[in-house]
């Protein structure tokens, strides 16, 4: 197996503290998205036609995307630590909050940045209102996010999981441009603090 790689991205940030979670040894290969690496023809059509990272190329030269997708693989050949659920119901709660940490944290992040980045500028229509109400949406996220970090130790609750991976990479991003944890947030501040001493997280 073969991981392209993009050390400054968050998604593939996921893929890498998920591996250094199962102790996987994956070969990595840096993709030149600066140059636009990425996306060129040859890269859309031999590894990933949205022309995105991460990309795990399997030792039959399959070539897979999408971080979860991505992780699920990994999951299946490394069960232990699980770190998607350990029954079907389990499974389902972490789903259930990684879901929510895509979409209600990770997606405003990127949305924001989407709207203000230079880089993007080319790509996209950047509209200031977009970029506020991204803004406003991420920060009312980590706000109930507190809340539910009053009686459980991870996002999903006892064990780390996935969804503290996807918080994790949103909320480092996000910091301090579009959201930073505020002082009196401090069931998130303790949960950051503690997912951030995990070697994992320097991946
Ligand atoms: N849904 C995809 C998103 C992948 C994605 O957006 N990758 C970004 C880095 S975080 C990328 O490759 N950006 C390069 C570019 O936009 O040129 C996933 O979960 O992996």
């Amino acid at each position: 197996m073969k991981l392209y790689d993009f050390a400054g991205a968050p998604n593939p940030r996921r893929v890498r503290i998920f591996i250094a979670e199962k102790g996987l040894d994956i070969p990595v290969e840096t993709v030149d998205v600066r140059g636009g690496a990425n996306r060129t023809a040859e890269f859309r059509t031999e590894k990933n036609p949205l022309g995105l990272l991460p990309v795990l190329e399997l030792d039959d030269g399959t070539p897979l995307s999408e971080s979860v997708a991505i992780c699920r693989y990994l999951e299946s050949i490394a069960p232990e630590p699980p770190l998607l659920g350990v029954d079907g119901r389990d499974v389902a709660e972490v789903e259930m909050w990684n879901r929510r940490m895509e979409w209600e944290l990770f997606k405003n992040v990127g949305h924001y940045f989407r709207n203000t980045a230079p880089m993007f500028a080319e790509r996209y229509v950047q509209l200031p209102e977009a970029a506020d109400e991204a803004r406003r949406l991420s920060r009312e996220c980590l706000r109930w996010l507190d809340g539910v970090l009053a009686d459980r130790e991870f996002v999903a609750g006892p064990r780390f999981t996935i969804a503290d991976v996807t918080a994790l990479v949103a909320i480092d991003l996000g910091t301090p441009s579009v959201l930073e944890i505020a002082p009196e947030q401090r069931n998130l501040a303790r949960w950051h603090e503690a997912v951030s001493a995990r070697p994992s997280s320097r991946a």
